[in-house]
């Protein structure tokens, strides 16, 4: 009897350790897999699209969120982007949002801030009333301090706005440095032309890095590796009536259509430049290198004068990785799957 007690309680326990050694082989797996992303953006529609697709991506752990107020009106950016997380972020951890204090050195146009107040105002993002999300009580600087210090390993930044965060980061947080596996930024161009008109200007500077040229000189005198995804590859990838009908024939999943109705917005307001999915590539090959071909180059920008927030190639530059080309094709199958699994279709 006591050997059959006994037998049974041996079972038992060998239950037990196969059990915790299952879990922990699932965590551990879940720790090696995952890629810890921290993203900062400037709630534009292309902004908030790449937010909804990294929530979905199995492969990123996201850790935090931040709003810059730049090419989106950062306190409607800021409600869309909790939103987003209360509606498409189930596969994430408990999230909060933090909102940036930084400010320009110029500004982008005020009808392209005002897109966030109408992606906001999107009933299918106000179906359920004000954002349960909540938002830190610390600036966007030392919110991204905060989260890369607190993970064990290494964070990998993703920022489809300026760079003047994780500039103002580093100087708060000289050791994050060590804690940051990469850095992949929207912004720049290494052809020689640019995205900003502006008469008092010369036509060679990208937005993002125009916003604040010199926060892009902090990031390239860091040791960060980065990864740049400039005009020469996102504009590659242009939104066309084509694309809007793609999205429109997949209206019944519930992600696509809130892509869908996004862009829709800037297909008017951009009526005269082209719009193109800046951010949305920079997102996807964050977590997808395959899609880009790529270049080493080395480079530096310009932080005063006509071609201010200028990047250019030059040997005494730094060295990042440029994305010279994408597989099209990928791209937008990979944003497809991305968006179907964030809700099931509705009918
Ligand atoms: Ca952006």
């Amino acid at each position: 009897m006591a050997q059959v007690f006994c037998r049974a309680a041996h079972k038992r326990t060998y239950m037990a350790r196969a059990l915790a050694y299952w879990v922990r082989a699932m965590l551990y797996e879940r720790d090696l897999s995952m890629t810890n992303v921290y993203f900062n953006h400037d709630g534009g529609v292309d902004d908030l699209v790449s937010l909804l697709l990294l929530l979905q991506m199995p492969e990123a752990h996201v850790t935090g969120v931040s709003v810059i107020d730049a090419d989106g009106q950062m306190e409607a950016a800021l409600e869309a982007t909790r939103k987003i997380i209360d509606l498409f972020g189930g596969k994430q951890g408990v999230l909060e949002v933090a909102a940036s204090t930084s400010r320009p050195h110029h500004q982008f146009p005020s009808e392209w801030r005002g897109a966030a107040f109408t992606f906001d105002a999107l009933p299918i993002l106000n179906e359920h009333g004000a954002p349960k999300t909540p938002v830190t009580d610390v600036p966007a600087h030392l919110d991204l301090v905060n989260k890369v210090m607190a993970q064990e390993g290494k964070t990998t930044l993703l920022f489809t706005g300026p760079l003047t965060d994780l500039a103002r980061a580093l100087d708060a947080e000289p050791a994050i440095e060590d804690k940051i596996e990469a850095l992949y930024w929207m912004g720049g161009s290494l052809d020689g032309h640019g995205n900003v008109v502006d008469p008092c200007f010369d036509g060679t500077a990208e937005w993002n890095a125009f916003w604040d040229p010199e926060a892009v000189k902090r990031v390239w005198d860091s040791s960060l590796e980065i990864h740049m995804v400039g005009l020469e590859s996102t504009e590659e990838l242009p939104l066309t009536r084509e694309l809007c009908q793609h999205w429109a024939t997949l209206r019944r999943y519930p992600a696509i259509d809130l892509i869908g109705q996004g862009y829709a917005l800037v297909l008017n307001v951009a009526a005269n430049n082209v719009y193109y999915l800046w951010d949305v590539l920079t997102t996807v090959y964050c977590l997808y290198a395959d899609i880009a071909e790529v270049e080493r180059v080395r480079c530096d920008v310009r932080v005063d004068g006509a071609a201010a927030g200028r990047t250019y190639r030059c040997e005494d530059g730094r060295e990042v990785t440029l994305v010279t080309h994408t597989d099209a094709e990928r791209f937008y199958a990979l944003v497809d799957e991305l968006a179907m699994s964030a809700a099931p279709a509705l009918y």
